[in-house]
């Protein structure tokens, strides 16, 4: 029930922001591990599908500020 997905993290320019948005993930139940690369604007989030969707995920990241769509 652990799946691995990877969100394509628009309007970050700085590693501020993607520390933010890392922050939010790792913060969130259910998220195992969150790595938030920005130079490819892409997050690669380990959870629990248990606990956790792939679009509660995306929620968390526009919680934030930034726009988030599923890549896999
Ligand atoms: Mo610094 Mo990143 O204000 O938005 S956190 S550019």
């Amino acid at each position: 029930n652990i799946l691995v997905c990877r969100l394509h993290i628009k309007g970050m320019t700085c590693t501020s922001c993607s520390s933010t948005v890392e922050y939010a993930l790792q913060a969130f139940p259910g998220v195992q591990r969150a790595s938030v690369a920005l130079a490819i604007e892409e997050a690669e989030i380990r959870y629990d599908r248990r606990i956790v969707s792939a679009s509660q995920l995306i929620h968390a990241v526009e919680e934030t500020g930034f726009e988030a769509i599923l890549v896999t």
